[in-house]
Order: C-alpha cells, then structure tokens, then sequence
C-alpha cells in the first residue's frame, strides 16, 4: 500500500450554507484516497479501450469537440451522514461525514454514450458488460492508482445522462473537484465519478481497483470489524444507487429554538432522491418523534431535474422542551421513502434513516 506522507483533503461545508443556494457554487465538499495533482489540460488524454473495435485517444479539445451536455445532477459521497448511523446506532470504520458530504451541480460535457458509440463497443447486451474509469495520474492510500466501474448497461442508456464533465457551474472544473475531466454518473455513489479521469475500458468484469473490490459496499451484519470483513468483501456487490435521503439543516443540532407566537418552529434542508427513483416528489416533518408529520413546501428552481436535490422548508408546531428532535422523511416519484433508521453496515455507507437535528432547546 502506498504510503503518501500526508493526508488528503477530506471536508465538508455546514448544510447551513449547503442550502442557501440550489446549486452548490462555493465551498463544495471534497473527498481525495491521494493527493490533488496540477494537470496540464493540453497534454491530457483519456483512452478507451477494451472491448472496442476503435480504441480512442482523446485529447481535451477532441471532448471538447464532441456534442455538449448539461446535466444538473447531486454528487454525494457514499459515506454521507455516517456521523448518524454510528450514533444512531452503532460504530462504523471510516470517515465521520456528517450531512454535507453532497453538491448539487450543473455538469457539462460529452456524454459517455456518445463516446462509446465512437468506440464501437463488441460486448453483446447478454455479456453483462462494465465500464471501468480510471485515474493514474497520482497513487491514492490503497491502490497505485485510482478507479471504478458501472454496469455497461447504464452507460449506454440515454437517459442515464452520464458524462465526461469538463464544467462544473458554467466553468472548467477546479483541480480539486476533477480538471481537466471527471467522469460523472447520476444516481450513484460518488466513488464512481471518478476525477482527473484518463482511461475508459469496456471490459467483463467491474474494476479491480481497492475502491471497487474493497470499499464502497453495503457489507451484511455479520461483518463487524476488518478482520470479520474479509470474507464478505467478493461476495458482496459494489455499491452503486444510492437510495432516497434527507437532510435538516435549519435548525442546527444543538441549538435553542424559539418559537413563533403561534408555536411553530421554521424547518430548513434538502433531499435527494434514489438512484433511479425520478425527482423527489414529497418531504414530510415531524417534531414529535414521527407520530404526527407535517408536509414540506419544496423550492422549485429552473435548472432542477430527476438527478438534482430539492430543497425543502417548513413550519412546524412543537412543544417546547430540552433535548428535542425534529424528523425530515423524503419520498421520490417511484415512492422509495426513508426508514426511520437504515440497516447497520460496517463501513456505514447509503444511510438514509430519517433526516434528523437533535439536542434542540425548544423556547
Ligand atoms: N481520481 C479520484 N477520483 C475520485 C476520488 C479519488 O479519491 N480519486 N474520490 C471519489 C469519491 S469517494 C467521491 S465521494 C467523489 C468526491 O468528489 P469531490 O472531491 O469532487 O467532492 O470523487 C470520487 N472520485
Ligand atoms: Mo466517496
């Protein structure tokens, strides 16, 4: 394993700023397995190869060239309100995301697709194809170099809209979110979109990086620490949709509340929706520990689509108290809703227990 000599950038904004504005413009959160490389975009190029009849070098310009896309979708890491599962329920190995561990972008550049169809993939719809993405511009804690894949499948769909971004916002994307391009596939965890992207192989298994074969999966109950672990990590799949999710960032956790003169308290934060579940469609919150439930006023905005968050508000009655929680609970136009906790895993990915802000003092 390589040892790197310093700690990549991992941080998240406070969801009080992840929810002033619809895109997520400034202070986006930041994972890194390795370091952040300086690329100079007019010596770059992604490869594809594998199981094509043209293998293809693309410069920048080349993807540039291709047609557009804009794609307005949420990023989040697959690790997103771990904070929560492992207070809510036990203690899980990894990174202490709390709710901010999300971006909701405008992405563009060429689909993934069109790139493919280029390629002339010789893989037939039985063979259950992947398509791994990979980045060897720098070596991470794990592995050489840094990669994923997805389902073939996914890739070639249309309306999958996965692409090669070359523009996060309206600009070329910052080094430390993927420049000069990123590989980005709405609906699926993080891990997936994978940065400073060189190499896209059509191949018949999923990538042999350490970040597909052991990480980013949903490992059963029975594995409880790495060594219980071990056994499970090929059997069990790599984690790919994320399911349905919310979060509360107004009021924060911990903090005194007062109270309108009618008793009502104002609730702020986003949700997200599943992986393939279409746009969150409803927002419910309860400030009596789910008993009586009281539905969102969700934000429309121009540049929102099925890939993209909601943001959500809403008055609430509560009675005052001390070490009061308020609920948030997202449903999406397929109906997936969130459970009121989700299943325990050992590296406490895809929670997506109710939304929650606990400790509150309500005056
Ligand atoms: N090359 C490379 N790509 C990567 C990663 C990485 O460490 N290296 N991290 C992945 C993970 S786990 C996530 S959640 C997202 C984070 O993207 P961001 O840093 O732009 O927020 O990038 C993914 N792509
Ligand atoms: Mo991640």
């Amino acid at each position: 394993m390589p040892d790197l000599g310093f700690d990549p950038l991992n941080r998240e904004p406070p969801t009080t700023e992840l929810v002033s504005s619809f895109l997520t413009t400034k202070d986006a959160y930041d994972r890194n397995h390795g370091g952040i490389p300086e690329i100079d975009a007019s010596k770059h190029h992604v490869r594809v190869d594998g199981a094509v009849e043209n293998i293809l070098d693309l410069s920048i310009s080349d993807l540039q060239a291709l047609p557009q896309h804009t794609v307005v979708s949420a990023l989040q890491c697959a690790g997103i309100r771990r904070h929560t599962m492992r207070t809510a329920i036990k203690e899980v190995q990894g990174i202490d995301w709390f709710d901010g561990a999300v971006m909701n972008c405008k992405w563009r550049g060429p689909k993934l697709k069109d790139i493919l169809e280029k390629a002339k993939v010789t893989l037939t719809e039985e063979e259950k194809g992947h398509v791994a993405f990979a980045s060897h511009v720098q070596p991470c804690q794990e592995d050489e170099w840094y990669g994923a894949s997805i389902d073939l499948g996914r890739a070639l769909e249309e309306d999958k809209d996965v692409i090669l971004a070359l523009e996060m916002n309206g600009e070329a994307l910052t080094k430390e979110h993927g420049y000069p391009v990123r590989i980005v596939v709405p609906g699926i965890a993080g891990a997936r979109s994978v940065k400073w992207l060189d190499r896209i192989t059509v191949q018949t298994v999923e990538s042999s990086n350490y970040y597909q074969q052991h990480d980013y999966k949903i490992l059963p109950p029975e594995a409880v620490d790495a060594e219980s672990a071990e056994k499970y990590w090929d059997s069990t799949p790599a984690l790919q949709t994320m399911p349905v999710n919310s979060a509360i960032a107004i009021p924060e956790p911990g903090s005194k509340v007062k109270r309108s003169a009618d008793g009502k308290v104002m609730v702020k934060g986003f949700a997200l929706p599943s992986g393939d579940g279409g746009a969150v469609v409803k927002v419910e919150v309860s400030g009596d520990e789910g008993s009586t439930w009281t539905e969102a006023e969700i934000e429309h905005d121009v540049d929102e689509s099925k890939w993209s968050w909601r943001l959500w508000k809403a008055e609430i009655n509560i009675e005052a108290g001390k070490g009061l929680k308020i609920y948030s609970k997202a449903t999406d136009k397929s109906g997936d809703t969130q459970p009121k906790v989700s299943e325990w895993n050992l590296r406490g990915v895809a929670y997506n227990g109710f939304g929650e802000s606990t400790d509150l003092e309500v005056v």
